[in-house]
Formats: C-alpha cells, structure tokens, sequence
C-alpha cells in the first residue's frame, strides 16, 4: 500500500491526448481555456464547500466489514438476496423500457455515454427508489456510507445502465482516428467530492461485458488541493462543452490535468502499467453490488461482447 500513497495521480498532463490539436494555440485560445477553467474552479470549490458543512456534528457510530473496506481499499462488494434482486428488477422494468425506447432512436454508431444511462428522479420513480433504499438499507450499506463520508448520506440519483457491444463512447475518438485503442482507456476519477455510489448487477456480468473495475486504495491518493481542484474543474469544462475539447493544449502546462485520465496514458509507462497491475475488475462471481468511493481509480461498461445492465445509485 505504500506504493499506492507515493504514487501521483496520472492526470493526463504529460501525454497528447488524440482529438487534441498539437501544442500550437493563439492567446484567444488560451484565454478562453484560462477562463474556462477558472469558471469551473468556482463550482467545483462551492461542491467541496458545501460537502464538508454537511460533515459538521456527524458522529461516527461503530465499525462494519463495510466500512473498513471503504476505508481500506475504496470498494465493497456484497450479494443481495434472489427476493432483494427481484423486487429491484421488477421495478426498474419500466425504466429500461425508456431506456430501451431512447437507444433504438439512435443509430448504433452514433450513441454516445448519455445514451447509455437515464438518470430517474425520486419523485418520478418513487417505488424504484424506496426498492435500492431498502436493498441497501437491509444490506448495513446505507449506515457504513454515512459514517464513511461523515454525513448523513441520502440517493441522490438513481440511474439505470445498458451497455453493450454497439457503445462507442469509449473508443469512437480512437478508432475514428486510427489510434489504437490504449489498454488503461477510460480509467478515471470522478469530477465530484464526496460521493460514494453503488453498482448493482441486473445482469450475468463476465470478463467481456462490462465488467466494472476498481483500483484498490488509489482514493487514498493525496494528489493536493490545487490538483484535486484543476483535475475536476477542466473534466467539468470539457463535459460541458464538449467542442471546446481542442482547447485544452492551450492550457498552461500546470493546468493541462484531467480526470478521465486513462485515455491519455501511455500503457507502457510505469503508472499505466502499475493501474493495469493492480485493476480489480468485478463479475458477477465477485457480488451483485459494489459499493465505491468515486475519488478512486474506476472503470466499466467497456463490453465487448453482449450486454451489461446495471442500477447506478449515486450516495451523497
Ligand atoms: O459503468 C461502469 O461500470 C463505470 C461507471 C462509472 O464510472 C461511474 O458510475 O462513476
Ligand atoms: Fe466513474
């Protein structure tokens, strides 16, 4: 573990990212990238802000194989029961049919990540939401979670996920290039603070259909404010207007750190190497939910072969 606290967080700072001009810019460019980035800071610092006013008076009340697992390695998995997996099937049905409905509109070659997810909100999808609380809440997960972020942690949203063999959001800027597809694609943290969320497998999930992973005890990588600060503020930019993308060659090279860094990682080079080395990836052998704190190094729903559904629940 000592390993994993000298390691510096990979931010994507060293490598030209493909889909990124070559380091030539004009200072328009720059200081549109300057302001981009300093917009985003002030999000990101009010996130952070308002997480640790949620932490005031929090009382830590006793330990569980849960809690020390998060503490320990950032991950935890855990089975549900054939009745718990039912009642949350039977009430995500619907919403995959939506799901499935927004897909189908979509050429194959043309979806992209948000069509690979429908985000439900508790007023919508009340009985979806009461099924995962009393999956979680039955399993001890929801109370370890709380003493584990030191609040009192509540859904914030409730996503169903289909992924399968069609996607491209992970490989088209690659292959729509030529480059070959990099083996640490799309490892990456959160843009977020404090959140911890879980993964629950619908579906048989194998090595080849998506299998989420998780490198153990990077979220205990301390990589600095600043960094902590610019890594999520310029992935917040570039997810939000994505045809700036362009733009980030023209950041000083301080600032040029992303969260979604994986993408940009040379294999080859020791830190590629090391995440790849110590990448836990979880089949449905290993549980039907993963409990994960978001600051740690993450991947999934990569499928190569088939389908992966999934019920995303995000806990802050
Ligand atoms: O789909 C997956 O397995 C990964 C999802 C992910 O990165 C996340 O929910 O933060
Ligand atoms: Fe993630």
């Amino acid at each position: 573990m000592a390993v994993v606290m000298q390691m510096r967080l990979p931010a994507g700072s060293e490598q030209q990212a493909p889909g990124y001009a070559a380091n030539s810019f004009r200072l328009g460019h720059r200081v549109l990238a300057l302001a981009r980035v300093a917009q985003m800071s002030c999000y990101v610092v009010a996130v952070r802000v308002r997480q640790s006013l949620q932490r005031v008076d929090w009382q830590r009340r006793g330990s569980d194989a849960c809690l020390e697992a998060l503490e320990r390695d950032g991950i935890f998995a855990s089975r549900l029961s054939v009745a718990v997996k039912q009642g949350l099937a039977d009430e995500a049905r619907p919403w995959f049919g939506r799901l499935e409905a927004v897909r189908a509109a979509v050429p194959r070659g043309a979806r992209e990540y948000c069509h690979t997810q429908l985000v439900t909100a508790r007023n919508d999808a009340p009985g979806l939401y009461a099924a995962v609380e009393g999956a979680l809440g039955e399993a001890g997960i929801l109370s370890s979670v709380r003493n584990y972020l030191g609040c009192r942690a509540e859904l914030r949203s409730v996503a169903l996920q289909i992924n399968d063999e069609h996607d491209r959001f992970w490989r088209a800027h690659f292959e729509d290039r030529g480059v070959p597809v990099p083996s640490t694609v799309f490892f990456h943290i959160d843009n977020t603070y404090g959140v911890v969320k879980a993964m629950i497998y619908l579906s048989e999930v194998g090595g080849t259909n998506g299998p989420f992973s998780y490198v153990p005890g990077t979220h205990r990588v301390d990589v600095g404010w600043f960094e902590a600060l610019v890594l999520r503020a310029v992935d917040i930019w570039i997810d939000v207007y994505p045809e700036e993308r362009h733009l980030f060659a023209a950041l000083p090279r301080l600032l040029r750190r992303k969260a979604k860094f994986g993408d940009d990682l040379d294999p080859a080079d020791a830190q590629g190497k090391w995440l790849l080395d110590h990448e836990r990836v979880m089949t449905s052998k290993d549980g039907d939910v993963f409990i994960f704190d978001v600051k740690g190094v993450h991947r999934g729903g990569m499928v190569k072969n088939g389908e992966r559904r999934v019920i995303q629940v995000m806990m802050s």
